[in-house]
């Protein structure tokens, strides 16, 4: 019989990846979206369009405990992939509330509901290297402090408590990843690669002359998507749950993106760049990068696309796309 899997944040970047990878792998895939997602299908479920026929989508929320204890009951997954989160860091400043409480109670009720219903289930929670925040040692890794710069870094840190402390308190195979930026064809608009994938795209197509951004200076880990979600399965593939770093063990600075996604189009960044302050957040996380020797050791998992080919990637994917519309 095969392996059901039930992924919470389907819709978003990294389930869409997730929910092809384990469909080649042979689980039975079951997700988790809001009911409004269901209604509007060709604008809310974009990424997943292709799979929809090979898939069981349950309409919960985040928001409701009983939704989430209704669906693991009846499912009863053997893994469940908890991905679901309001993942913007900068619109986490504006809203702190509903980042906190879809991102902190969301984990806490998809725990509780397995440990309700007594599933025997492995948990994958989604932690992020926005809990080292500012950090003090580079590069970071498993047993670095964390020192989150936003409500959403400090949603992500309660979020991975919760789940140290359901394997602690009651035995579950709960997992945490420590992932670092990972970026592909399906990331969201706002965030800075896309924007810059975008920008760059459609100012070489002429449909738009330049491209405003913030802070250049911050410097991130950036991998490709479809690799880290090969890592978040691995890691319940394990005998014993634990927590991982996942990162390239690379940084760039925001301005080594824009001038290399520039040049790949043929163009000079300075002509087209603008800088709005306004864009600039309120605490920011100035420098990350992954220190992966624990996952690459213990479980085998290693990046490979490089820095340059994303770029590649996502540029000419978002060219390709603009161009034929
Ligand atoms: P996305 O923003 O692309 O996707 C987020 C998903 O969460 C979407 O499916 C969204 O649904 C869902 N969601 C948001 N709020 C709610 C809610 N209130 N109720 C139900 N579903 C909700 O994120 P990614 O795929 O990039 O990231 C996946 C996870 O990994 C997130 O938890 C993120 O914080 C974390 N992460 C991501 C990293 C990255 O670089 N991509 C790095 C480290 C951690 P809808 O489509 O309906 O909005
Ligand atoms: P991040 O990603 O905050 O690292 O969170 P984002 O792409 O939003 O920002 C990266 C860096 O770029 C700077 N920046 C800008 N950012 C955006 N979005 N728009 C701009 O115009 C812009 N100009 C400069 C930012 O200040 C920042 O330093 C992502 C999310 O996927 C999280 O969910 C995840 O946990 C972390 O990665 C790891």
């Amino acid at each position: 019989m095969s392996k059901k899997a039930l992924i919470t944040g389907i819709t978003g970047q990294d389930g869409s990846w997730l929910a092809e990878l384990l469909l080649q792998k042979g689980y039975e895939i079951h997700g988790l979206v809001r009911r409004v997602a269901l209604e509007t299908q060709t604008h809310r479920l974009w990424r997943i369009q292709h799979l929809v026929k090979k898939i069981h989508l349950h309409s919960a929320s985040m928001e409701s405990y009983a939704s989430i204890f209704n669906v693991v009951h009846k499912i009863q997954p053997d893994e469940v992939y908890h991905l679901a989160a309001q993942s913007y860091v900068s619109y986490s400043f504006e809203d702190e509330f509903s980042t906190l409480s879809t991102n902190i109670n969301g984990t806490h009720y998809v725990l509780s509901a397995i440990k309700e219903t007594g599933v025997k289930t492995r948990f994958y929670f989604a932690g992020s290297s926005e809990m080292f925040g500012k950090v003090t040692t580079v590069p970071q890794n498993e047993k670095t402090k964390f020192h989150p710069r936003s409500p959403y870094g400090i949603s992500k840190v309660a979020g991975f408590e919760l789940t140290r402390n359901y394997r602690e308190a009651y035995n579950l195979h709960a997992s945490s990843g420590i992932l670092f930026n990972h970026e592909s064809e399906r990331r969201g608009f706002e965030f800075v690669t896309r924007k810059i994938s975008t920008g760059v795209a459609k100012i070489k197509l002429g449909i738009e002359s330049f491209i405003e951004l913030g802070n250049l200076e911050a410097k991130r880990d950036w991998g490709y998507a479809p690799e880290y979600v090969e890592a978040m399965w691995l890691m319940l593939q394990q005998k014993e749950p634990d927590d991982y770093v996942v990162g390239s063990g690379k940084t760039h600075s925001v301005k080594d993106f824009v001038k290399y996604a520039f040049e790949t189009l043929g163009l000079d960044y300075q002509k087209y760049l603008k800088i709005n302050e306004k864009i600039y957040r309120p605490s920011e996380v100035d420098l990350l990068q992954g220190d992966s020797a624990k996952i690459n050791n213990k479980v085998g998992w290693k990046t490979k696309t490089t820095f340059e080919e994303l770029i590649i990637k996502m540029v000419t994917f978002d060219y390709n796309r603009l161009k034929n519309k």
